[in-house]
C-alpha cells in the first residue's frame, strides 16, 4: 500500500534528481478528489478537459518517473486533498519546480476548493492555473489577496486550462507554438465546414443529419 508519507518521500526524492528536462512532467494537474477527474480530464460523454487539450496537442501522460514516454512534452496527474492531506499538497506545490514543472493546472471543487489557491502560494513563483470544479467553487479559486497570484478559467473548463499551460511552455519551445496555432487552425476549419454544409444543405437537411 502507498501511503500519504510515501507519496511525500517520492516527491522530495525526486525533487533532488538532476533529471534532464527531457525527462521531467512538463505540466502537473492535480485535483482534489478522483471524482473531479470528468472535469479535469474530460469525459468520453461530458465536455473535454485538461487530459484532452494535452494528449490533442502531442503530450503524452508520464506515470513513472524512471521511465517517462518518449514524448518530449509530458504531464503527471495526482490526486491531492487540500484539507485532508495538506502535507502532501504542500510537499507536491514546494518541490513542483524542483522536480522539473514548469506549470500547474490544480482544480478543486465544493465550496471551500482550497488547493488551487494554496497551490500557487507555496509553488510562487511557478505558475498555477486555478480549475473551479463547480460553479460554487469560483469565488474559492480565484479569491487570493493582493500579491498571491493565480490565473484561473471559468468553472469546469479545465481544457482552458491545459491550452493556458501549453501558452506558458510555448513562450520557450516553438514548437508548442506551433501546434497551438495548429489547433487553432483545425477550429476554424470546423466553423468552415459546418458553415459550408448548413448553407448548402439547407436548414432541415442540416438538423435532420446532426
Ligand atoms: C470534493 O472534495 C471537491 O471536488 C474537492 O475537490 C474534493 C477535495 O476536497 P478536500 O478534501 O480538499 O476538502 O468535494
Amino acid at each position: 500500500m502507498t501511503t500519504v508519507n510515501d507519496l511525500i518521500d517520492l516527491f522530495e526524492s525526486e525533487a533532488t534528481r538532476e533529471r534532464p528536462a527531457e525527462e521531467t512532467p512538463d505540466v502537473g494537474i492535480i485535483m482534489g478528489s478522483d471524482s473531479d477527474l470528468d472535469v479535469m480530464a474530460g469525459s468520453e460523454d461530458g465536455r473535454p478537459g485538461a487530459y484532452d487539450a494535452l494528449t490533442d496537442l502531442g503530450f503524452a501522460e508520464l506515470t513513472d518517473y524512471d521511465d517517462p514516454p518518449r514524448e518530449r512534452f509530458t504531464f503527471e496527474t495526482w490526486v491531492v486533498s487540500a484539507h485532508r492531506t495538506p502535507e502532501l499538497m504542500y510537499a507536491y506545490a514546494l518541490t513542483a519546480a524542483d522536480r522539473g514543472l514548469e506549470v500547474i493546472v490544480a482544480g478543486a471543487g465544493g465550496k471551500s476548493a482550497d488547493l488551487p489557491n494554496m497551490t500557487a502560494s507555496i509553488a510562487y513563483p511557478l505558475p498555477v492555473i486555478g480549475v473551479p470544479v463547480q460553479e460554487k467553487s469560483v469565488d474559492s479559486v480565484i479569491g487570493m489577496p493582493l500579491g498571491a497570484p493565480i490565473t484561473a478559467v471559468d468553472a469546469g473548463k479545465s481544457y482552458n486550462a491545459a491550452l493556458s499551460a501549453v501558452q506558458i511552455l510555448a513562450r520557450q519551445h516553438d514548437e508548442l507554438r506551433e501546434r497551438l496555432v495548429d489547433l487553432h487552425d483545425a477550429r476554424r476549419q470546423d466553423v468552415a465546414d459546418v458553415s459550408w454544409s448548413l448553407h448548402e444543405l439547407g436548414t432541415p437537411d442540416f438538423a435532420s443529419r446532426r
